[in-house]
């Protein structure tokens, strides 16, 4: 308990009563941070939490287009830059319906104390726009990149702010709005991550996210004696960070049973193997909001309709799909069928009850908040604005190599920070306290800005 933490928390609370995912985000990480504030009184001193917890700049701004009937169309885009301490703004752009400035100041929150984690010099964003690409054409997806970026292009910068993909943005989307960026600002720069291989985008950007939760669990496991050989996996999803996992996962010699969509879920007792990962992609592609077409190709795949995997019997448990997709219930159900891990591949996959359920079960079930576990997707962006600063790639093997060590020291660093701050084995202490002193002790080194 910290009396610091709770007068900002409240505070917050009052002003922001309409952003319930961006005040779940901040309970959660400011209760974490109580031992470090009432350790080191410089922290309030210097008002760092005050100051923290507000995103130095919000854009907002309206996209109008034209789809393929000649229809105007009028969304609202947004980013949000969060925290520029450590490095130039850096993070994903969501393209889903359920986009608001709340989602957006809950990822960039996140975000901050990901990219601190994962060692390179990135500051904290996150943009988007309640655009729903699902049913969309490649021409009217590329006009409304275009149109996006119309706006966006002028807050935007290699050594100022770095967008990437997210939900709803791959490759495609990322292709898109680098074109327009760079006819508007007449410069080819590593101004987005993700890009295509041909024209400045790194190897194995695509799975990275994925990948970077499969040698994080791995590690988790490590520290029991333990290793994913021979386990049984459940993975939700089957977007970019599903994929990414489900393939390390095989890569590991674990078996995947399940992977999910937002009409359900596939149980494959056969196990999805790297010929079935291969078909994620082009599900995804033709239709974002069903995983059922999967059950249609494989005879050994059953869909379950309306629900999620986390009633399947498995020892690790990987949320890849959306925020707040794992509740109370669900994280009991895991525990109860003897679960042993569950490191989070979605931002915030998690309820904070489901959090707290985790933490009060510590030595039981292991937990990994996303902000640990999912930071191999950013830190390999990190690497790919690296690659575009030297004019220079990298291979698969240094790139890879690169991302495994990430993800090891980001364990070890969680591991130190919570066994330091008095919680051994709290992965969301650990991660948000090691995130935050980097941040914090910046902020104060640069004075009052
Ligand atoms: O949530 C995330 O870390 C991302 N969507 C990736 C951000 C990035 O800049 O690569």
């Amino acid at each position: 308990m910290s009396q610091y933490v709770n007068e900002v928390l409240e505070n917050l609370k009052k002003k922001y009563p309409a952003e319930p995912l961006f005040i779940q985000a901040a309970t959660e990480i400011l209760n974490s941070l109580a031992p470090v504030v009432e350790a080191e009184p410089k922290y309030r001193k210097h008002k760092v939490l005050e100051r923290l917890v507000e995103p130095e700049r919000i854009i907002s701004f309206r996209v109008c287009w034209q789809d393929d009937k000649g229809e105007i169309q009028v969304n609202n885009g947004y980013r949000v830059q969060f925290n520029s301490a450590i490095g130039p703004y850096k993070g994903g752009i969501r393209f889903h319906p359920n986009v608001n400035q709340d989602t957006l100041k809950f990822l960039g929150f996140e975000q901050i104390l990901k990219n601190s984690l994962t060692s390179l010099p990135m500051g904290g964003g996150k943009g988007g726009a309640n655009f729903d690409p699902a049913g969309k054409s490649d021409s009217e997806i590329m006009r409304f990149c275009q149109a996006f970026m119309s706006e966006l292009y002028r807050h935007i910068g290699p050594d100022t702010d770095v967008p990437a993909g997210d939900i709803g943005v791959g490759g495609r989307e990322v292709g898109f709005m680098f074109g327009q960026y760079k006819k508007l600002a007449n410069e080819f720069t590593g101004v987005l991550t993700g890009k295509g291989l041909n024209w400045g985008g790194s190897l194995v950007r695509p799975e990275a996210t994925g990948f970077g939760v499969v040698y994080f669990c791995e590690e988790m496991l490590k520290t029991k004696g333990d290793s994913l050989k021979g386990k049984r996996v459940a993975v939700s999803g089957f977007g970019n960070v599903a994929w990414g996992a489900v393939q390390k996962a095989n890569h590991l010699g674990a078996k995947v049973v399940t992977i999910s969509g937002p009409d359900g879920y596939i149980y494959d007792e056969a196990g999805i193997d790297l010929e079935k990962a291969a078909y994620m992609p082009e599900m995804l592609r033709t239709n974002p909001r069903s995983v059922a077409p999967f059950a249609e190709k494989y005879k050994s795949a059953k869909f379950i309709a309306g629900k999620r995997p986390w009633e399947v019997k498995v020892d690790v448990a990987l949320p890849c799909a959306i925020q707040n997709e794992l509740n109370l219930d669900d994280a009991k159900a895991l525990f109860a069928n003897g679960c042993q891990v569950v490191t989070e591949g979605s931002n915030m996959s998690s309820t904070l009850e489901a959090v707290e359920f985790f933490m009060h079960n510590t030595g039981k079930i292991m937990f990994s908040p996303g902000k640990a576990s999912n930071a191999g997707g950013v830190a390999t962006s990190g690497l790919e604005m690296s690659q575009n600063s030297m004019r220079y790639n990298w291979t698969r093997e240094e790139v890879d190599a690169k991302l495994h060590q990430i993800m090891v020291n980001i364990h070890k660093a969680c591991v130190d920070a919570a066994a330091k701050f008095g919680t051994p084995g709290n992965y969301v202490n650990g991660a948000n306290i090691a995130g935050f002193l980097k941040v914090a002790d910046a902020m104060i080194d640069q004075g009052l800005v």
